[in-house]
């Protein structure tokens, strides 16, 4: 332990040396979330700043008049310019306003269909004030039907029925809310169905449907052929069997389906033949597509003969859209004025909008698509939104807004002629979507502006519930939605019942992409809360990431996910439900650390049985896992090992019921990586610490030696045996960590200080190569997406950067980790470390470290000198390249070579040879024209680049060497070929992050006491 205390003291040595930089204030210091002390967290939103506006004018939808000026209170427009609805001075609009303000209080029953633009000083605001009308105004796409349309008239299909309530309307309403008669926000009427079901079991929103029977359901005997089209043939004598065929055929199904994946999805009832029993429909991808499996859930909705309950309603319309609403009231009094029909899809239609910032507002009673089973393709008001931004070329801002009763909060999509540098959608409300919740979606733009059509993207502190329960065909309903930006801020956020997935993003590059090279990539993910995601879906997890990071996953709770799949339950395996507290969805180079995974069940027998923690598909790589928690689950990581380059490390498991460690292919690459074996030697166990876990069955490690599943002492044996760089695993206990309501862990308990420092680097751009020398190994875990990143399953086979370690260099302990010895020590004399040779890299990837071209360039180190002179890293080309060093008086020095000019070279003003360890981040920046040496996070020296060298080419034609002649400690070495600014950063956050950051705190944000204890919560 002495060691301990007096790395811990090094490493506060080195902090304080940036005690400056850490004041600055960066955006991922801030929780952003109330921590509760137990391991949770609560909503914290920010408080609303009205905008300040030099130019407003004002919308009075009950009071205004479109014919005034609309620039104050009293003479208030009706309608906004962009409404088709508007007239005379609103809709010509002139005087370049810059902000329009709705009476609060007030409902707004239109929509904006256009562009708005701004400037960045100058944006352009849709809001409400404070100081007019009471809270916001309400966006609503419904009309309230007038309490004398109502009449009561025999019900439309059978006149043995109740009497029913009816209005005609000149418009198709597809979702109807009812004012409840005590007031309050209006609630959702049902669309006519059959069963009358309710979700009574939370835990199974679809307990009431009806079972297919499906005979054989695994051939094509339950298919048919209608007008042309093979589709499935829905078997349920027990039911349909009830009906005349004219009461089925142009009503609508929602069937769960299979294998995986399942979400309920409305098709037309094409053909119907009671006398069997069936009906004909096609699939979710449209003709027989997918498999309609015995016990797979349906119900019927949309026809006359369903309308049989109070709270039902049904819509009888004619060619030209217009028609009856007929409805039950859940008391059977008259409607009077208390239903909203809904009528407008989409409330904020912007083709375009570019420095728009949407405020303190309400929206509410979208209208769905009137075809519910088309594909969201077939119109784009499948996918209505409240607010729908189609491109633009400046930021949007969407904050302090209730979304309810409406198919999608946000739908943005910026396409390759937009840019907007900014898309924030921050401190919102949403209860109850149809579809999604939020969707923001970049692409990657083409030729060598290697940018993306959204630069950063914040999603934060929103409150989201019962999201997604009646989702679109060819597409999922999940609730978070982004997409492809450059960078990507998601934290704060707290999500309650979510039908798909609560969180769901991709950064990087998509699979398949042969063309894209992608400069630069970073998401933070933390404080958020999931709780009960995938209620209408399966095989995801309640908070996914895909493709390439780095992304820096912490400090966030998910809670019993769901994924129930009625068809495949009941085997008493724990795989009931197929859903995962986070999902590395064939997703690379993910930070997770001090999250919590909590399960509620982990009864192997039981519906309820939480499935896995943690769940990896493709064999994914630069995956790593630090002191999080894990409890009660039936399985605590699902992962293909054959990647290898991944780390378990200071994670609690607690209250497994099934298998802790399932390393071996999993069911997406099964079949991909059969032949190979896993790079055991590039793979971490360390210091886990397991309670409650099962002592026959911890954990698998495909290919081993050992095969099936192994007791704990055999897959820690395992993993030595296989050369795993660090092979400790944990220890295992059978006492509990922690009391009945908190993750703390219980004073005396293994979980004290058994946990790890981890060392986690701030992302930066182009990355080529990154060495932690963990165990004394060279091996490589930069990740940077380029051309050969083509596809996710061979991803993990593309060459690396791994340096070869000569004999006889020692591993030492370092200072940047506690759990492995984590740099290499040079003793004296020459001691170096060649690269392979790495033609092939340099064709393949381009990304070979000696290679810098044209580009800017950082080079980072961590390292402890004790004598002068020696490199710690040149490239051996004496005419172009660069080396960062000691010279003959103990400075650091960095020179930078490009081929032809004369080389620039920085020093350090002092010496560093004390034995102590230094950040030492050295940046060419070609752009600013200048290299500058930066010293534990401030700048000590710096030099103009000469104009010849800022586009002079510095690449080199030798080996990349690192330690030649260099006596000390060598911790820690990045190269890339990026600058700071490049990287969307600067040295502040950099030093900040690798030195203050979350890692080196728990999910309270509390600094260690003594060493980390194990898992998310330090005591
Ligand atoms: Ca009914
Ligand atoms: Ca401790
Ligand atoms: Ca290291």
């Amino acid at each position: 332990m002495r060691f301990m205390h007096d790395q811990t003291r090094r490493l506060l040595a080195l902090a304080l040396l940036g005690a400056a930089a850490a004041h600055a204030d960066f955006a991922w210091q801030k929780p952003h979330a109330e921590v509760l002390p137990k391991g949770d967290l609560a909503l914290a939103q920010e408080p609303f700043e009205p905008p300040a506006m030099s130019n407003p004018r004002y919308i009075d939808f009950d009071g205004g008049d479109d014919s005034r000026d609309g620039s104050s209170p009293a003479t208030a427009w009706k309608h906004h310019p962009l409404d088709p609805e508007a007239q005379g001075a609103a809709k010509a609009n002139e005087g370049n306003p810059d902000g329009y303000v709705f009476k609060g209080g007030i409902t707004y029953r239109g929509c904006l269909v256009g562009t708005l633009a701004g400037t960045p000083e100058r944006p352009v605001h849709l809001t409400s004030l404070p100081s007019w009308g009471r809270g916001k105004a309400l966006i609503s796409g419904a009309e309230a039907v007038p309490a004398r349309k109502w009449r009561k008239v025999p019900h439309p299909r059978n006149p043995d029925a109740e009497q029913v309530w009816a209005a005609d309307l000149d418009f198709s309403p597809r979702a109807v809310f009812l004012r409840p008669a005590k007031g309050g926000p209006a609630v959702p009427l049902r669309l006519a169905r059959t069963p009358n079901w309710k979700v009574s079991n939370p835990e199974d929103p679809r307990s009431e449907w009806w079972e297919w029977q499906q005979p054989e359901w695994w051939t094509d005997r339950n298919k048919t052929t209608v007008n042309g089209t093979k589709m499935h043939l829905g078997v349920d004598p027990a039911h349909l069997g009830a009906f005349p065929r004219e009461d089925l055929v142009g009503g609508l199904v929602w069937s769960e389906w299979g294998i995986v994946m399942g979400q309920p999805f409305a098709s037309l009832i094409e053909d119907a033949d009671p006398g069997r029993g069936t009906v004909a429909f096609q699939g979710f991808w449209n003709g027989d597509s997918e498999k309609i499996i015995a016990r797979n859930r349906y119900y019927l909705e949309d026809r006359p003969a369903f309308l049989d309950e109070p709270g039902e309603f049904w819509f009888d319309r004619k060619p030209d859209g217009s028609g009856t609403l007929y409805l039950y009231t859940p008391d059977g009094s008259n409607p009077r004025q208390s239903v909203e029909a809904a009528r407008r899809p989409t409330l904020f239609d912007l083709t375009s909008a570019s420095n728009v910032r949407v405020s303190n507002l309400a929206f509410a009673f979208t209208n769905p698509y009137w075809h519910l089973e088309a594909p969201f393709f077939q119109n784009d008001a499948v996918l209505g939104a409240a607010i729908h931004v189609a491109g633009g070329s400046g930021s949007v801002v969407v904050d302090h807004c209730d979304f309810s009763d409406i198919n999608q909060a946000l739908r943005l999509k910026a396409g390759e002629s937009d840019y907007l540098p900014l898309v924030a959608f921050n401190d919102n409300s949403i209860l109850r979507t149809d579809h999604t919740a939020v969707g923001i979606e970049a692409v990657l733009l083409p030729g060598n502006d290697r940018r993306n059509s959204i630069g950063h993207v914040d999603v934060m502190r929103n409150s989201l519930r019962e999201i997604g329960a009646r989702g679109t065909r060819f597409t999922f309903t999940h609730a978070l939605c982004v997409s492809w930006p450059e960078t990507l801020h998601l934290a704060g956020n707290m999500l309650t019942r979510t039908y798909g997935a609560g969180i769901f993003v991709f950064m990087g590059k998509p699979d398949k992409d042969k063309t894209h090279d992608v400069p630069f990539s970073r998401a933070i993910i933390h404080h958020n809360r999931v709780e009960a995601a995938l209620l209408g879906n399966n095989d995801w997890g309640a908070i996914e990431t895909w493709q390439g990071g780095p992304y820096y996953v912490f400090d966030n709770v998910s809670v019993n996910p769901n994924g129930y799949w009625n068809w495949a339950a009941g085997k008493g395996d724990g795989t009931d439900r197929l859903g995962f507290a986070y999902y590395l969805d064939g997703s690379f180079k993910n930070y997770l650390f001090n999250n919590i995974a909590l399960g509620l069940n982990n009864d192997l027998a039981s519906p309820l049985c939480n499935n896995a923690a943690f769940y990896q598909a493709v064999p994914s790589v630069c995956n790593h896992f630090y002191n999080n928690t894990a409890h009660r689950f039936a399985v605590g990581s699902n992962w293909s090992p054959a990647g290898g380059r991944q780390i378990f490390a200071g994670n609690v498991f607690s209250d497994i019921s099934k298998i802790v460690f399932s390393h071996g292919p999993q069911k997406e690459d099964a079949d991909e990586n059969k032949a190979d074996r896993p790079p055991f030697d590039t793979i971490g166990y360390a210091r886990n610490v397991f309670t409650q876990t099962p002592p026959e069955s911890f954990g698998a490690l495909e290919k081993s030696g050992d095969p099936g599943v192994l007791p704990f002492d055999r897959f820690r044996a395992a993993a030595r045996a296989v050369g795993a760089f660090a092979s400790d695993v944990g220890v295992a206990t059978d006492a509990p960590l922690f009391d009945g309501d908190s993750l703390v862990p219980l004073p005396g308990s293994t979980a004290i200080d058994a946990g790890v420092r981890p060392f986690i680097p701030w992302a930066l751009g182009r990355t080529v190569g990154e060495w932690h020398f963990r165990a004394g190994s060279g091996l490589d875990e930069h990740w940077y997406m380029t051309e050969a990143h083509a596809d996710r399953s061979t991803y993990y086979k593309l060459p690396r950067n791994d340096l070869s370690i000569p004999e006889g260099t020692v591993a030492v302990n370092g200072v940047t980790e506690d759990w492995c010895q984590t740099a290499v020590r040079f003793a004296a004399g020459p001691a170096t470390l060649p690269a392979p040779a790495t033609e092939v890299l340099q064709a393949v990837c381009g990304d070979k470290p000696q290679s810098v071209g044209t580009a800017s360039l950082i080079v980072e180190a961590v390292f402890a000198a004790s004598e002068p002179n020696g490199m710690v890293v040149t490239t051996s080309d004496p005419d172009a390249g660069y080396a960062m060093g000691l010279n003959a008086a103990g400075h650091v020095a960095f020179r930078f070579n490009a081929r032809g000019p004369a080389a620039t070279t920085v020093v350090s003003p002092a010496p560093v040879t004390d034995g102590r360890p230094h950040h030492v981040l050295a940046e060419v920046d070609r752009k600013a024209g200048r290299l500058t040496l930066f010293l534990d996070g401030s700048p000590v020296a710096s030099q103009d680049l000469a104009p010849d060298v800022r586009a002079a080419n510095a690449s080199s034609s030798g080996e990349l060497l690192v330690g030649r002649d260099f006596r000390g400690e060598l911790d820690f070495l990045r190269i890339a070929f990026s600058s700071l600014a490049e990287s969307r950063t600067t040295i502040e956050e950099l030093f900040a992050w690798e030195f203050d950051g979350p890692f080196l705190r728990d999910f309270a944000g509390r600094r260690p006491n003594g060493p980390r204890d194990a898992g998310a919560l330090e005591r």
